[in-house]
């Protein structure tokens, strides 16, 4: 597959096995083939019309895991808190979870570390049953994912309320491995990956903008992959 600069290269012109020269075509070939197949995407359209592949990203094949504090896997104990500006706010157990709609999403994720996975695969509920079933008030207009240990990330309710924005329970048709999040995290593709909170504990609806976890600490607060939203500039 196509994959530039991590152990999968490695691996296929290990395989080449025979001769620097050979290596040496090996990589010039495999470099083109990516050069070739990111050009084809930047020139492909998405749903919304934007290009598959965002500037300055390149192509992965999965999603590579990108650390965090992790959260207790257990689906047994899970507890999602939807709270905030809503009339009926809840808490939803796993089987509570798997009891709602479920969706099966293909989509693109675009990490602001430049890495952006095409057509990855998702299984969740969408967060606007979540929202619906809250009965969130006129007041509302962001949305908080808080995770495990106090990590949070914030976006605008319009945005959460997207169609393709998900609290997801598994990935690739298998549940979420734990370093991926656990048993649930939230999906939001069209934004860059930090805002799709892994070990996700709680969904809180606020009146007023609530920087998160990156987001006070020099990331831009909106994250547009398609404008490279990708630090404050402060
Ligand atoms: N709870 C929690 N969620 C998190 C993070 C984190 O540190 N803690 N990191 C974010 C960042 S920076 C990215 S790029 C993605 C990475 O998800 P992945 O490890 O499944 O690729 O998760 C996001 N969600
Ligand atoms: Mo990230």
């Amino acid at each position: 597959m196509l994959i530039r600069g991590d152990m999968r290269r490695r691996q296929f012109l290990h395989g080449l096995g025979a001769g620097t020269a050979v290596v040496a075509l090996g990589s010039a070939i495999f470099t083109i083939a990516c050069d070739k197949r990111e050009k084809q995407l930047r020139a492909e359209k998405n749903a919304s019309g934007k290009s598959r592949l965002p500037p300055g990203q390149y192509l992965l094949e999965k999603i590579r895991p990108m650390g965090g504090e992790e959260g207790d896997p257990s689906a047994q104990k899970l507890k999602l808190r939807v709270h905030g500006e809503v009339e009926s706010p809840f808490e939803l157990d796993f089987a509570g979870l798997l009891a709602m709609p479920q969706v099966e999403q293909t989509c693109d994720v675009h990490c602001v570390t430049k890495w952006t996975v095409i057509d990855s695969h998702w299984t969740g509920v969408r967060f606007a049953e979540l929202a619906a079933r809250a009965k969130v008030k006129p007041s509302a207009r962001f949305v908080v994912f808080e995770a495990a240990h106090g990590y949070t990330s914030n976006i605008p309710l319009e945005e959460a309320m997207k169609p393709n924005v998900l609290v997801a329970h598994a990935y690739e048709k298998k549940p979420l491995a734990l370093q991926h999040g656990a048993p649930i995290r939230a999906i939001v593709p069209d934004l860059y990956f930090w805002k799709s909170a892994k070990w996700l504990t709680g969904i809180y609806f606020s009146d007023g903008d609530r920087p998160g976890y990156w987001e006070t600490r020099g990331y831009h607060n909106y994250a547009d992959p398609w404008k490279e939203e990708r630090t404050s500039g402060l």
